[in-house]
């Protein structure tokens, strides 16, 4: 189902019972923060949170604050439109079957053209819900700013207030590709703003292309809307594939685009403010410190600078956030719907591949559990060294592999066969690759070590003289048996 503004979302959620409304007026300076934090870390990830009054430098904000609206495996799914989210992975694994690929670039082309085929190309219109209030942003001081929007300061130590779910879109000046990325935004003073691409990210490429050519580049920052569309924006996405037609995709509708009013880019109609402005090539400004999803506090660093040139907002928005640190938080539902819908794609690539998890305790890049059929040695080693030849996944600092009769989702089972089934000296293996570049452990930012650990059984020819033994394991005619017994004794 296609929502038709964020707003429906957050009325679907309501009906499910996944929202809290919360009308006391709750400070945006940390306040809701905790609020946050303690529902996002209750059981299962507790329920959305809709703070109705949010207060910013004592006075009440006009416009009410969303949070942990994807913070659970059922609410990720719900804001993509289904059951759970396994369904997805299942279409994608359709229309990769449609003719088998013969390597992961030829998936991703058809994974584009089943996209295609789905019609969820955007169209253009000329009206649109997020352009209904119209500010234009002037150096000599406007009625309306960013004062207004009711932003998070989110942690104690941090350098100010931050946009967290921005929806960054940007273009290649030479290709015309465009991309959008979640990437936060400091709040310098009421027209100006950090820009935090990190020099991996797609939005940093553009923006190296526009600093090449000295020219100045436009960025459109959307807030709200189809919660399809904030997803696709933080998925690492496949190089080149557009997060405007996967948002289509995953809502099986088609996302209406609209220009900006002050630069010559497109947004999508439905969303709820749209922050219209320019980066200047070579403009950079101390960014930080924030309380970043390592669940430490990220230190002060030189980023682009945003410029405001307009804000535009429908007439009732609200304004979707986050917070992020030590997890789990309502990022790491994100990340695990991430991984659950592209499992296809990594099973296409590794035919061994039965199951991938990234568990909360890694935050996303420390820690990756796979499960694979082993067919022949060193089987454990070549799917660790692919997986950090791939894309975002070579961050990966830690990758562990198992069997696959051994449940990745279940962290204990995984460190009984890690301890279990490994000689150290034997069964690890230290790579250098790019490294995350919010990971502070690291002597250097950017570059570092990364481990993975073969945690499988020992096949012949992968030095190991001795007889595996045999794992424990009942017979089903005796579960069976203790099954009836137990029914009556109860
Ligand atoms: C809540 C949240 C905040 C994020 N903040 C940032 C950020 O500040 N900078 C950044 O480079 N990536 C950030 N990310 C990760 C990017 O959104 C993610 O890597 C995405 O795939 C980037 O898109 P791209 O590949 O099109 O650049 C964040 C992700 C989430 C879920
Ligand atoms: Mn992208």
């Amino acid at each position: 189902m296609a929502y038709r503004s964020f707003r429906h979302f957050l009325e679907t959620l309501d009906q499910a019972g996944e929202l809290k409304r919360v009308a006391e007026p709750v400070d945006t300076d940390l306040v809701i923060s905790e609020w946050a934090d303690r529902e996002m870390k209750s059981p299962g990830g507790g329920k959305g949170l809709l703070f109705e009054q949010p207060v910013v430098d004592g006075k009440a904000s006009k416009f009410p604050v969303a949070i942990n609206t994807m913070g659970s495996r059922k609410r990720i799914a719900m804001a993509l439109g289904r059951e759970s989210t396994d369904e997805i992975a299942q279409e994608i694994q359709l229309i990769l079957k449609a003719k088998p690929p013969t390597d992961l670039r030829e998936g991703f082309a058809l994974l584009k053209q089943g996209i295609h085929l789905l019609h969820a190309r955007p169209k253009s219109v000329r009206e649109a819900a997020c352009q209904e209030i119209f500010h234009k942003i002037d150096n000599g001081g406007s009625e309306f700013s960013l004062r207004d929007l009711p932003i998070l300061k989110c942690w104690p130590k941090d350098g100010g207030r931050f946009i967290t779910l921005p929806n960054v879109h940007t273009r290649d000046p030479e290709s015309g590709a465009r991309n959008v990325g979640v990437y936060r935004m400091q709040i310098f003073d009421e027209r100006t703003t950090a820009m935090h691409w990190q020099v991996h990210k797609v939005g940093a490429r553009h923006g190296k292309r526009y600093y090449e050519r000295n020219e100045r580049m436009p960025v459109a920052v959307t807030l709200g809307g189809d919660p399809a569309l904030s997803f696709s924006a933080t998925a690492p996405l496949p190089d080149g594939l557009d997060e405007i037609l996967f948002a289509g995709f995953l809502r099986r509708k088609s996302i209406e685009m609209v220009k900006c009013k002050t630069i010559d880019l497109e947004v999508p109609a439905d969303v709820d403010f749209v922050l219209e402005g320019y980066v200047q090539p070579g403009e950079m400004r101390p960014e930080g410190p924030f309380g970043d999803h390592t669940g430490y506090y990220t230190a002060v660093e030189d980023y682009p600078v945003f410029h405001l040139t307009a804000i535009t907002h429908r007439k009732d928005p609200v304004y979707p956030t986050t917070i992020v640190g030590i997890p789990p938080m309502e990022d790491f539902y994100i990340g695990d719907a991430v991984v659950r819908i592209f499992l296809p794609v990594f099973k296409m690539n590794f035919p061994e591949l039965v199951d991938m998890t990234l568990p909360a305790e890694g935050v996303f890049h420390n820690l990756v559990f796979v499960s694979i059929r082993k067919q022949y040695p060193y089987q454990a080693f070549k799917v660790m060294h692919g997986l950090w030849g791939m894309g975002q996944m070579m961050f990966s600092k830690y990758i562990v592999i198992v069997d696959e009769d051994c449940d990745v989702h279940n962290t204990s089972e995984v460190l009984f066969r890690l301890c279990a089934n490994t000689d150290p000296a034997r069964d690890t293996t230290v790579i250098k690759n790019p490294s995350d570049s919010l990971d502070h452990a690291p002597s250097e930012q950017n570059i570092g070590s990364h481990m993975g650990f073969d945690a499988t059984r020992k096949l012949p020819g992968e030095n190991y003289h001795r007889e595996w033994p045999e794992l424990l394991k009942m017979t089903d005619e005796v579960k069976a048996l203790v099954d009836a017994l137990q029914k009556k004794t109860r």
